[in-house]
């Protein structure tokens, strides 16, 4: 039987050393994000833990709504980084690399992972990260679609969306997998203090664009191939004019085309 969502639960066996201490979990709030940010505005210490059962106020990036139905893990980790800011874009890659191993790990399957955050199997978007800065704090927002219908997701999102129940036909232990993302995301958090190099190259291995073509939207919108990730997590890609560094937009993949 699937089991609700409980701090308990999660908390029983919890190997996350900080990330889920303290944890609660709120049957239904606008956006966890929120409620994140005003512990850490309270003083709440690295590792506060805030999961909803639904959001009726999801949001992106850029302000674009995230559709969080029953049945997902919306979960928000209060981070107190002491790293250049810089380097703050590499906290996605922290959450979304913690996020596909966590994934990987309770139901099987294996998320690769899209410019900047996004968990996508088969080209279809599974999970996301969104990481909103505060004056001494950062939120980390990750949304894994786990034991959600396609039905669930809005008529726009359903062609571009996969759940893992879609994918497994079977849910998944929500609490095991909130469990294993506090523990991989603080693995991954740690390696960006550690071992940089490391936690870059994981990111890599998951890459499902790096060596093809892209379509990039933001500032300035342009094609080319992706080249690489720099040090700082942002995205290289290769046009007929130069290399160009995007720090901030969307990539699609394009088709190649053939010549005739
Ligand atoms: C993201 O934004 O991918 C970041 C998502 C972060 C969600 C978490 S849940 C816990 C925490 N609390 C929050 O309020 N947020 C965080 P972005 O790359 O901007 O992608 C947003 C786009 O994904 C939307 O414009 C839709 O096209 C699509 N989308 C919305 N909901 C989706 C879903 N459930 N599954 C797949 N795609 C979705």
């Amino acid at each position: 039987m699937e089991a609700k969502l409980s701090p308990a639960t999660i908390q029983a066996g919890l190997r996350a050393s900080r990330f889920g201490r303290p944890l609660s979990v709120y049957p239904r709030v606008d956006s966890t994000n929120d409620i994140a940010r005003e512990l850490a505005e309270q003083g709440a210490s690295e590792g506060t833990a805030v999961i909803a059962r639904e959001q009726t106020g999801g949001r992106g990036r850029l302000g674009r709504p995230w559709i969080s139905p029953p049945g997902g893990l919306w979960l928000s980790v209060v981070l107190r980084p002491t790293l250049p800011v810089a380097q703050w874009p590499l906290l996605g890659f922290a959450g979304s690399v913690g996020a596909a191993t966590a994934v990987e790990a309770i139901a099987g399957v294996t998320p690769q992972l899209k410019w900047p955050n996004d968990l996508v199997i088969d080209d279809r978007k599974l999970g996301g990260v969104l990481i909103e800065a505060g004056p001494a704090y950062a939120i980390a927002g990750i949304g894994i679609n786990a034991n959600v219908g396609l039905d669930a997701l809005s008529s726009e999102t359903t062609s571009s969306a996969t759940t893992l129940l879609a994918l497994r036909g079977q849910a998944v232990d929500l609490n095991a997998l909130a469990r294993e993302v506090l523990l991989q995301v603080e693995r991954a958090y740690d390696l960006l203090y550690q071992d940089v190099s490391a936690l870059i190259q994981q990111w890599r291995g998951r890459s499902v664009i790096l060596g093809r073509h892209v379509g990039v939207s933001g500032t300035e919108t342009f094609e080319g191939i992706a080249e690489n990730v720099d040090a700082q997590g942002a995205l290289l890609v290769r046009t007929p004019t130069g290399l160009r560094r995007v720090v901030v937009g969307d990539v699609s993949l394009r088709a190649v085309e053939v010549p005739p």
